[in-house]
């Protein structure tokens, strides 16, 4: 598989494993795990996709947002799942300071009047290095970074959860935690 390969795969199995199992019929379970068998013999429809080929993508995939399970049975995306009904379990944990945002200048005049909203995911997204703000913002453009004050919200009874591939992920952002100057 080359690097297109790698990438045409991985983005079907974002699409399968966080927002749309019933497309090949696949059933996950309420943490979001799918039998990778069941997987792999569903995807035939719509892709070819083989055990080794499906682990070189969870491997290399660039944000690691794949996981199997300990006995390679099954797999699930770490996070970033618009699914309603899928409990990763994360867990709330102290976040630093501040995180990051990266958002773009259309989207200001909504954030300022309702704060960070998790729109069609199941939580708002943050990062611990600004780097990261600002490619997950120039996907839509030139990018506008946010400082969040997380470790107040943290104090403030807001929950805080690390994914396992290391995404900050919250429900919402009340606009008074946010840093627009930066
Ligand atoms: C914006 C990708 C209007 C928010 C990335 C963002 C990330 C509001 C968009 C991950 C708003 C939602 C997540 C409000 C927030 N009014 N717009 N009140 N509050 N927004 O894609 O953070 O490749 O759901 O700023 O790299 O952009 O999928 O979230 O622009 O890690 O693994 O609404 O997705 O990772 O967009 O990106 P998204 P995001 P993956």
């Amino acid at each position: 598989m080359n690097e297109r390969e790698i990438k045409r795969k991985s983005k079907f199995l974002s699409l399968i494993l966080r927002h749309n199992p019933q497309l090949i019929q696949l059933e996950l379970d309420k943490n979001g795990w799918a039998n990778v068998e069941d997987l792999l013999i569903k995807s035939k429809r719509k892709i070819n996709l083989t055990i080794d080929e499906l682990e070189i993508v969870v491997k290399t995939n660039n944000k690691k947002r794949f996981s199997f399970n300990e006995e390679k049975t099954k797999i699930r995306a770490n996070q970033g799942h618009s699914l309603k009904n899928i409990d990763l379990e994360f867990k709330a944990v102290e976040p630093p300071q501040y995180l990051y945002h990266g958002t773009v200048a259309k989207f200001m005049q909504p954030i300022k009047e309702n704060g960070l909203q998790k729109m069609s995911r199941q939580h708002v997204h943050l990062s611990s290095e600004r780097e990261t703000a600002i490619n997950v913002g120039s996907r839509r453009g030139k990018a506008v970074i946010l400082s969040i004050r997380a470790l107040e919200m943290h104090h403030n009874g807001f929950e805080l959860y690390l994914s396992d591939n290391g995404v900050w992920l919250t429900n919402n952002v009340p606009v008074e935690y946010i840093e627009f100057k930066n």
